[in-house]
């Protein structure tokens, strides 16, 4: 069993503070990062510090040390409440979810990755075929996941850019253009710089990221992925996951048109436009087999259905060619991706992706979703990440609350209220129907004519000018961090954001010509057509008002909430090391404090309490002669003088402040050494 803690290391929960305030906290979290200790509790809620370097309490002994304890048995720690969700499951037949939140390099990721093996090693001995095999495409799939959905970025190397549910919510902006100093997606230049001579012949490709429209940007930048090694591990993954060869080399192929498709240029002679060399439209249309003259159609005419019901085709302008051309690339690659989890999905054959499969049909979700992100230029994507933060934020707050609700009900101790600050409004600001950010957005998008951004962003001024977490420039003229042409701000949970509505519109209408759509379906590549099944609709079938990205976005977070409304959940808390406290603020580290004292700080079963500290009561040591654990749980709780501060459940001792059970610790922490010599005479005695 791992040594328990000594107070040198801080306080193990945060729960047990003289006072919460922000210094105490932090300087409670100070501590214990500098004594290595990377973990700390809020109740059940494990908060986690990024060390940045390899720690040595991942191995099989600390597994061993935490399989089957409750909590405070051990130091805090990731297998704590691994192991607490595994046996929620097991006891109560429930699925239960462990959602991991934090900004970007916070160790999401990577504490994900833990949590999954930790779940694999204990799992039962009879269940281990099945589960060994589950475990192997797990891990395989982590390779492949990444490779597809990750990319470097200013924050982190190998920065998650999707969330794990639903594939809506992959970054698929990125294919086509990247900040300075980022990267495209890993599997663009794993596939150049890894991908054989012959394999790059075929595709009609050059081994040089430089030469791409899509990959040049990030092509200098250094990264931490080897991106030659790696190709050949996606690759095996792929294999031993249980991809076909057949579906291998659609893959690749898929990400070959998107490289060709970037090199596509258009020029107008003032009447018509045209596509600068086809020679790159034939490779296109070989690599997605389909012909050079569907493909050079669909890239410079729509299909339009006029009011009458005739079908018309339209020529685009040159702008047009290239933001359908860049749509066409983004959507070839979120289906990609979409189909590859999809596939993954099925092998595991549990309904969630990132599950560890268990018992027939109960669950454990490992939820490592993008936590909130303020750059210096946030932007569209910042906007929709931002607000799937604040949902989850509000989810954390209420569950946390109806946990605690439901467990004084069970224990039939009366329930006090507790204030909170409710994030609904900022919520409700984002969207609610006809008033919220989304709707205007929409509402501009689906405006025939010429509305642009700041037309957009005029409409929200007007529409959000009262919004007490909304400002506008126009109503703060003398705020020089704002552009008045295109800026607005949203005071989030977690502080103040100012976006650039630049880009907004384009962004959220996200408009795939049904064209291209069809030219999917019609592929004789079977795997393709298979990602393309909305291609067979004629275009009088297409309905008119598509819905928007940021509407889709919604969709899926409210999908998301649901479905986590109804597991039993547990928390990961990340945060980097530099930058401690604004994400403690953001996070609502302290309110959740705050919550977990404002009723009883502090529970604990009857036999595993007397278990504790019955050596710091005559009545209890080294046995008892009550009647019942509770019993005797009273007589140590008396002796020390805190009858006041505790209420008594069906099976648990209920202790409102910290601090009763703080000078109990703190007795025991003293009698500890003592016991240990007394034991140890004994045991020479004995020999
Ligand atoms: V993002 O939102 O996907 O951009 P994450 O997922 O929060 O982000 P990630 O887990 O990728 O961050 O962690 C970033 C880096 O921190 C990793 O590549 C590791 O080098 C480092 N890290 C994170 N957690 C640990 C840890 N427990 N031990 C050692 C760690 N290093
Ligand atoms: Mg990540």
């Amino acid at each position: 069993m791992a040594e328990l803690e000594g107070l040198e290391f801080g306080k193990s929960d945060f729960v047990l503070l003289d006072e919460v305030t922000m210094e105490q906290f932090m300087d409670n979290l100070k501590l214990r990062f500098e004594k290595g200790r990377i973990y700390t509790y809020i109740g059940e809620v494990v908060v986690s510090v990024n060390p940045y370097r390899q720690m040595d309490i991942y191995g099989r002994d600390t597994i061993d040390a935490y399989r089957g304890r409750e909590l405070y048995e051990n130091p805090p720690h990731l297998y704590a409440v691994s192991d607490a969700a595994y046996k929620a499951m097991k006891r109560r037949a429930k699925d239960t979810c462990i959602v991991i939140s934090g900004e970007s390099g916070a160790g999401k990721t990577e504490a994900s990755k833990y949590i999954m093996q930790y779940i694999a090693a204990i799992t039962n001995p009879s269940q281990r075929a099945e589960v060994e095999s589950v475990k192997n495409v797990l891990l395989k799939s982590n390779c492949v996941l990444e490779a597809f959905g990750n990319a470097k970025t200013n924050r982190n190397d190998n920065s998650s850019r999707f969330g794990h549910i639903n594939n809506y919510l992959l970054e698929k902006s990125r294919v086509v253009h990247q900040q300075e100093g980022e990267r495209n997606f890993h599997s663009f230049y794993q596939l150049l710089r890894g991908g054989s001579d012959e394999l790059l012949e075929s595709f009609h490709l050059q081994n040089d990221p430089s030469v791409y429209a899509y990959t040049k940007e990030g092509a200098a930048t250094t990264t931490s992925n080897n991106d030659r090694s790696s190709h050949k591990a996606v690759m095996s993954a792929l294999d031993v996951i249980g991809f076909t060869q057949e579906e291998i080399n659609s893959i690749y192929q898929i990400l070959a048109t998107i490289l060709l498709l970037g090199n596509v240029q258009f020029e107008s002679d003032g009447e018509s436009v045209q596509i600068v060399g086809l020679e790159t439209v034939n490779h296109i249309a070989e690599l997605t087999a389909t012909d050079p003259e569907s493909v050079s159609k669909s890239l410079l005419y729509r299909t339009v259905a006029t009011g009458g019901g005739e079908v018309i085709e339209k020529g685009h302008t040159e702008q047009q060619a290239c933001f359908g051309r860049d749509a066409f690339a983004k959507a070839l690659y979120e289906r990609l991706f979409g189909w590859i989890v999809g596939r993954i999905n099925s092998v595991i054959e549990v309904k969630d992706y990132n599950p560890v499969l268990h018992g027939k049909n109960t669950v454990i979700g490992v939820l490592d979703i993008y936590g909130f992100e303020i750059f210096d230029n946030n932007s569209f994507e910042q906007f929709c990440i931002n607000y799937c933060n604040e949902k989850l934020q509000q989810l954390f707050i209420e569950l946390i609350l109806r946990q605690e609700q439901g467990e004084y009900n069970r224990e039939g101790i009366t329930w006090q209220h507790i204030d909170y600050f409710n994030n609904q409004i900022i919520v409700d600001l984002v969207e609610q129907p006809h008033k919220g950010i989304i709707s205007i957005l929409d509402e501009a998008c689906l405006t025939v004519g010429n509305v642009t951004d700041t037309v957009c962003l005029d409409s929200m001024d007007t529409k959000l000018a009262q919004h007490p977490h909304y400002t506008s420039r126009k109503l703060s003229p003398t705020d020089k961090t704002m552009d008045f042409q295109k800026h607005f701000r949203i005071r989030h949970y977690a502080g103040d954001v100012t976006y650039s509505v630049e880009g907004f519109l384009d962004k959220n209408k996200d408009l795939l010509f049904q064209d291209f759509k069809r030219l999917m379906y019609n592929s004789a590549n079977p795997v393709l057509k298979e990602m393309w099944p909305d291609g067979q609709l004629s275009i009088t079938e297409v309905t008119k008002r598509p819905l928007t990205a940021a509407t889709l976005f919604k969709n899926s977070i409210v999908a998301l909430v649901d479905k986590l409304a109804c597991k039993e959940p547990y928390y990961v808390r990340c945060i980097k090391p530099n930058e401690m406290k604004s994400p403690v603020a953001y996070l609502g580290l302290l309110e959740n404090v705050m919550v977990r004292r404002a009723g009883f700080a502090y529970r604990q079963h009857y036999a595993r309490f007397l278990q504790r500290y019955k050596m710091t009561c005559e009545y209890t040591w080294p046995n008892h002669l009550m009647a019942s654990d509770r019993e005797a749980v009273e007589a140590i709780v008396t002796q020390h003088g805190f009858q006041d501060d505790v209420a008594y459940g069906h099976t648990k001792l209920f202790v409102r402040t910290p601090r009763s059970l703080y000078t109990l610790e703190q007795e025991r922490a003293a009698l500890i050494p003592i016991l240990v010599l007394f034991l140890q005479k004994v045991w020479r005695g004995a020999l």
